[in-house]
This record gives C-alpha cells, sequence and structure tokens, in this order.
C-alpha cells in the first residue's frame, strides 16, 4: 500500500481524520497479523520522520513530543547516525563481538567510560534492549557481591523480561498474568514527593529502615532505581534522596545501578540525570538515547565490579552489534556537535513556565527537568488520579498532531518527551496545543 504523499510537509497538518483511511486500512491488516497484546498509542502509519516531525501515510504531520519514548533525542534521521549506519551496513551487518571484535564496539565502550558520572577506571557490556542491560547489570552486582537479594522501589519501571518484571512495580498491564516472578526482589518506597509529601532524608530513611530490617544490609546484592521515574509518572525523587541511598550503597558494599534507561543521552539537561545531585553510580544503564532508535544498550560501571564476571559470563549473539555502534557514535558526536544537552535545559525552561500557567483545579502537579517533562492531573481539589481526563487530553492532542504520551502507576500523566533537537517553534506550537487540549477537557 503507497502512501498518498510524495512530498512530506514541513509543519503540522492534519488533512483526515485520524486515524486516516489508509492508516485504517493497515490498522485492518495488523489486526489479522500481529497479536493484539501490541498496542500502538496512535494508530497511525508513519512513512518518514525528521526534524521533530512525524509524516504518516494519509499525509498528516504530527509534531513529535514522545521521541519514540526518549529514543530519538538527536532527531529521527539525524545526518552523523544516519551516515555512519549506511558505512557501517555496507561494509558488514554482524560477527558477533564474542567471535570476531571490531572496532566501534570498543569506541562505543570507551565514548560510555567519559561521558558517563564519575572518573574511577569504568568497563562496559552491550546488549540489545534496556531490559537485556538491567537483567546483566543485576547479574554483574551479584557475581561480584556473592549476594542475592535486589532492592526495587514502588512506582519503578526495568522491563517486560521475567526478572526485569520482577523489578517493575505495575501490575496491570506489565505483569499480571505472567508469574511466577524472580526470587529475592524486595520493593520499598521511594520518594515522590507530590505524593508522601517527605524530604528526601525522611524519604531515604524510611526505605533503607525497611532494607535493614526486612532484608539485611549484608544481604543486599543491588539496589536499582531510576533517577526520575519514567513509566512510573516522571517522578523526581526530592533533594537528598538519591544522594542517601548511594551514600548508604557505598557504607554497606552494595552496588547502586542507576537504570538511566530513559533519563540518559541529555534528556533531563545532564547527560545522565544522576549527575544532578553529583550522584556517582556504581553500574549505570543505558539505552534507547544511546543509539537513536538503533537497538543498544549498555552496562556500564566500576571496573572491578564488571570485570568479577568470569569470562563468558556476559554476552549474546546481538548485543552490540556493528550497526548499532554506529548509530550510538553518531548520535553522541551530534549530542555533542549540536550541544543538545543544553538544548535540553532550554527546552525546560520554556516549557515548564507555560505548563505552571495552564489555569485548572485539575492539574496536581507540574514538574520535570530539561526535556523530560510532566503534567499529573486530578480530580479538581483533590490528589485522586483523573487517568479519563488524561486519556481524553491525550486524544485532543493527537487529533490535532501533537503526539504526546501518557505514563503513571495512576495512567494520570502527561508526559512531554520532544526531541532534544526539535525546533523552538514546534516546540512553542506544541504547547499551544496542548494547552487548548487541557482547557477543552476540563
Ligand atoms: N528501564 C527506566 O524506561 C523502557 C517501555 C515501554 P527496553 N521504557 C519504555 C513499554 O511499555 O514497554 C525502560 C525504561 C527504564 C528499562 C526500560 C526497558 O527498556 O529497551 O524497552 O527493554
Amino acid at each position: 500500500m503507497l502512501a498518498n504523499v510524495s512530498v512530506p510537509a514541513s509543519h503540522r497538518q492534519v488533512r483526515t481524520a485520524i486515524p486516516g483511511p489508509i492508516s485504517s486500512a493497515l490498522q485492518q491488516r495488523r489486526s489479522r497479523a500481529v497479536s493484539a497484546a501490541v498496542t500502538s498509542t496512535l494508530p497511525v502509519y508513519i512513512t518518514s520522520a525528521d526534524g521533530g516531525l512525524l509524516h504518516d501515510v494519509d499525509g498528516n504531520t504530527y509534531i513529535d513530543f514522545g521521541s519514540g519514548i526518549a529514543v530519538t533525542n538527536v532527531g529521527h534521521a539525524a545526518p552523523a547516525v544516519v551516515d555512519r549506519v549506511k558505512d557501517q551496513v555496507e561494509r558488514f551487518t554482524h560477527t558477533c563481538f564474542m567471535i570476531a571484535p571490531y572496532e566501534g564496539y570498543v569506541e562505543v565502550c570507551e565514548a560510555l567510560a567519559d561521558l558517563t558520572p564519575g572518573d574511577q577506571e569504568k568497563r562496559s557490556a552491550l546488549f540489545n534492549s534496556g531490559a537485556e542491560a538491567v537483567e546483566n547489570a543485576v547479574k554483574v552486582a551479584r557475581a561480584a557481591t556473592g549476594r542475592q537479594a535486589v532492592v526495587v522501589f514502588d512506582h519503578a519501571y526495568h522491563g517486560r523480561t521475567n526478572l526485569t518484571m520482577a523489578l517493575t512495580s505495575k501490575s496491570v498491564p506489565y505483569k499480571h498474568g505472567f508469574g511466577p516472578f524472580a526470587p529475592e526482589i524486595y520493593r520499598v518506597s521511594g520518594s515522590y514527593p507530590f505524593r508522601d509529601g517527605l524530604t528526601g532524608p525522611e524519604s531515604a530513611a524510611q526505605a533503607l529502615d525497611r532494607i535493614d530490617k526486612q532484608i539485611g544490609a549484608d544481604q543486599v546484592a543491588a539496589v536499582v532505581i531510576e533517577p526520575v521515574q519514567g513509566e512510573g509518572g516522571f517522578i523526581e525523587p526530592a533533594p537528598g534522596f538519591l544522594p542517601a541511598l548511594s551514600q548508604w550503597c557505598t557504607r554497606n558494599g552494595v552496588v547502586f545501578i542507576a537504570d538511566e534507561v530513559q533519563t540518559g543521552f541529555g534528556r533531563t539537561g545532564d547527560w545522565f540525570a544522576c549527575e544532578y545531585e553529583g550522584v556517582v553510580p556504581d553500574v549505570i544503564v543505558t539505552a534507547k538515547g544511546i543509539a537513536a532508535g538503533l537497538p543498544l544498550a549498555a552496562v556500564t560501571g566500576r571496573a572491578d565490579l564488571l570485570d568479577a564476571v568470569p569470562p563468558g559470563g556476559l554476552g549474546g549473539t546481538y548485543g552490540g552489534n556493528p550497526v548499532a555502534c554506529a548509530a550510538a557514535l553518531g548520535s553522541i558526536e551530534t549530542i555533542r556537535d549540536q550541544k543538545l544537552v543544553v538544548a535540553a535545559r532550554r527546552i525546560g525552561t520554556i516549557a515548564l513556565p507555560r505548563l505552571r500557567a495552564l489555569p485548572t483545579d485539575t492539574i496536581g502537579h507540574v514538574r520535570g527537568r530539561g526535556a523530560m517533562l510532566a503534567v499529573e492531573f486530578v480530580k479538581p481539589g483533590t490528589r485522586e488520579p483523573d487517568a479519563e481526563l488524561v486519556r481524553r487530553i491525550a486524544k485532543t492532542c493527537h487529533d490535532a498532531g501533537v503526539v504526546v504520551l501518557t505514563c503513571g502507576t495512576y495512567g494520570n500523566v502527561i508526559r512531554l518527551l520532544p526531541p532534544l533537537s526539535l525546533p523552538a517553534e514546534l516546540l512553542d506550537e506544541g504547547l499551544t496545543v496542548l494547552a487548548d487540549a487541557i482547557r477543552t477537557a476540563v
């Protein structure tokens, strides 16, 4: 089936009902071939994307405030990524790093050692997805400490594989019916300032007391935490929470694993969100923004930890595939050359005041850092989550040609994750559409 446009528009443009007729026909076809368990936020079929815009088969053009869930930080077709990928794909697509290595893998690991927080000696291993990398970070921590327990938090999201389902907090749709889950995972409360009203040190004390009493510090291999929680609701912990946890880990020989799959690569206005409070994780997990959409993920951490795993203990057929490594090098080059970490901060500086100025008592909390922003909706005058309202606001935005995503344990959060390279006028226009959608929906 061919798209009915050859030259995509250079601005937001809605020419049909959403989804349009060609997308609707593709939806029908999809329902006969693709598992109903795999869903799409917006059932429109994309033909091309760049410059912060997505173009669909019906000639509609959307402003992208989702970046494919925080992946296309450098845009959807950044020249440095495209050129390096093309060059690599023409030379060879795969050898398997465990069989015959290539330089790109080493170069990505060097870049990770350089970019991630802390100047300790570091090593990395590369994988295909965020979940796979989180699993491997846990393997590293267990092998290095000889301990088994893993501590995770309320509202955490770490993936959909068996071990990471156990680490993830929310049942439906991630875990429900998929047990049994991996043992030796312990969940404690985190820091959710809007809902718990506690300071960072208070939240940390509460979590650490539970760990001490219910597990025992000397049994804990790792604490796994998103420095800003993603799927759980874009929850920024209160100041002091992360440093207190990290210090406790250091004192007790526990591996502090920062899951920066969603927050990494400039997203929050720092290369990595941990930097905001000067926290240096023992191990950091990255994916998504690392390679602008090609499947790549990494576990980076203290050399003594990563090297504690016996030879052959980490790996996989595709981990650190040469084409994905080429994309990562192009993505990192683009973030550096175009100063996209600063651009992320600028997005936050522009967007936050506009979101905070929205005149409605259904907005419980506006929060975020850099280009990782959220609005949490509640029933007027309460803290009761309003997921239904959020669904309507998101749908109104989609129909008007702006891709916004939702998140949150209660499904009541609109999140904004634009490409860091999003042109200022598209940011402005998208925010206007969102503001109008909120005003009409309440
Ligand atoms: N850790 C912090 O955000 C992926 C999941 C979307 P994968 N988040 C998007 C969905 O519904 O599946 C994520 C994350 C954090 C780990 C992961 C997992 O990364 O690359 O999706 O496996």
